[in-house]
């Protein structure tokens, strides 16, 4: 995703819209140099040629003729109006997965290596977590005992069912599981299908094959976001052939561009049901067209990170390390807890990109990495002292001996220790002033946004 963050979309409208127009009404000639700068931007992050162009459309008629009213700013107008037209060409509506059936049966299907398999394992798990259902997995990849295995070890590792024969009809088989679920109470069925480099006549009419015998609720084509231009007539074939129900993007997580695989949406009409971001079970994220619209705009994804913190945060431990830290306790111990909450999250830098962008902006690639350095350094340093240490760091005054042991113990260097304990007892004394000012009743963000910020 990275060079549509880059792109920055909000930002080339903020820079070509703030001059004041001649009139209240926006002209042609307003927006011909900022729609030529989108498109620019658009046909970069590898999104459809005519998608760009029916977008570019769009957003001209909608602007054009658009009659402001008093207080109303180009900039924001455009804005909104450019992201609108994202939202129709990413599906205005986020569908749900259709699981009303007393058995819902869901078949993957797509080229080799876009993520099937382990995309089938998240959706698995989601549909146990989330949804509370009892899926089973079946392993129709029969071409490749390795593809077999990956799909058994995945389904223990989430603790649900796999079905598997050692043969290679896959009607028997997908017959076979079914009968299965039905005795076991298994409300969901999720089938792992055979890839294969490129579509072609053999596939497809197995995967026809299996369609006509599952009879599958949800028919879904999982993509990989690195994929060019070409995943679009590869996914005309699947839908032709097969109908399909819905899309998984699947690395997103990636330094691809995504355009392509974002085009087929708008050109299929087909759904986006879910994106993932990495190979972890947990990587998987329902699609919103309204985020992503967002995400692509350059204005971050402040609700997904909020989703994340609140899912991956001890809840119970932040409360306690706030209150510790208003109290005047906050120690090592407690710093610690909380760079590994924050290290739960994912990296510094993929937290940097949900931010809003002109948030993101102000902090440059080279910050994020020297954060991350100082923070693997800082954790380094506190496991190799004492607990009672990381309780009470005055000891390091008391005790200078404590200090040679601990670079020694870490084989960090001993100007990076001082340093830490020299800024954990800066933002130790502003910490008590919060507390303080929290106890007297006065709300200390207000000073904090009138400059006498935290730093
Ligand atoms: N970074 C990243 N890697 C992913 C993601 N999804 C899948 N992968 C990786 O992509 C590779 C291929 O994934 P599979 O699930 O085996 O793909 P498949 O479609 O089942 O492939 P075949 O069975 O060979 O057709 C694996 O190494 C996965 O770990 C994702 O969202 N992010
Ligand atoms: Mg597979």
């Amino acid at each position: 995703m990275a060079n549509i963050f880059k792109s920055m979309i909000s930002g080339i409208i903020a820079r070509n819209m703030k001059k004041k127009l001649t009139n209240w009404t926006i002209s042609e000639e307003d927006v011909t140099e900022v729609l030529k700068q989108i498109r620019i931007a658009l046909l970069d992050a590898d999104v459809n040629l005519l998608v760009v162009k029916n977008f570019i459309k769009s957003v001209r008629e909608k602007a054009v003729g658009y009659v402001m009213e008093k207080g109303q700013e180009p900039d924001k107008v455009l804005l909104s109006i450019v992201k609108e037209e994202l939202v129709t060409i990413l599906g205005k509506n986020q569908e749900d997965l259709k699981l009303d059936a007393k058995q819902t049966r869901i078949m993957l299907v797509g080229l080799n290596g876009a993520g099937k398999t382990t995309t089938i394992a998240k959706v698995a798990n989601w549909l146990k977590i989330k949804k509370e259902k009892k899926p089973m997995l079946v392993a129709l990849d029969v071409y490749r005992p390795a593809a077999i295995d990956q799909l058994d070890q995945l389904a223990q590792k989430i603790n649900v069912p796999c079905y598997k024969e050692p043969g290679k009809d896959v009607i028997a088989i997908a017959e076979h599981a079914m009968h299965e679920a039905e005795k076991n109470g298994n409300d969901v069925i999720l089938f792992d299908t055979a890839g294969r480099l490129q579509t072609n006549v053999e596939l497809m009419n197995e995967l026809k094959n299996i369609k006509k015998e599952v009879k599958p609720q949800e028919i879904i084509l999982v993509v990989d976001a690195m994929a060019g231009q070409d995943i679009i007539n590869v996914a005309k074939e699947f839908h032709e052939t097969l109908d399909l129900t819905g899309l998984i993007i699947t690395k997103l997580d990636s330094e691809a561009r995504a355009g392509a695989v974002l085009s087929i949406t708008n050109l299929l009409n087909i759904p986006v049901k879910f994106t993932g971001t990495g190979e972890a079970i947990g990587s998987l994220d329902i699609f919103y067209p309204d985020r992503m619209a967002d995400q692509i705009l350059g204005l971050g994804d402040i609700m997904s990170l909020a989703e994340k913190a609140a899912d991956r945060m001890d809840e119970s431990s932040a409360k306690k390390s706030f209150t510790r830290m208003i109290s005047g306790k906050f120690d090592l111990e407690d710093l610690m807890t909380q760079m590994e909450q924050i290290s739960r999250l994912g990296s510094l830098g993929g937290l940097m990109k949900m931010l809003p962008g002109n948030l993101a902006n102000r902090v440059s690639e080279d910050d994020i990495n020297s954060a991350e350095q100082k923070m693997i350094g800082w954790r380094i340093l506190m496991s190799s002292m004492t607990k009672k240490e990381r309780r009470n760091p005055a000891l390091f005054k008391k005790q200078p001996n404590r200090k040679i042991r601990v670079v020694k113990g870490s084989g960090r260097k001993p100007d990076e220790l001082n340093k830490m304990l020299s800024q954990w007892e800066k933002a130790k004394v502003k910490m008590d002033e919060i507390g303080r000012k929290i106890k007297s009743g006065k709300n200390p963000l207000m000073d904090l946004m009138k400059g006498g910020g935290m730093r």
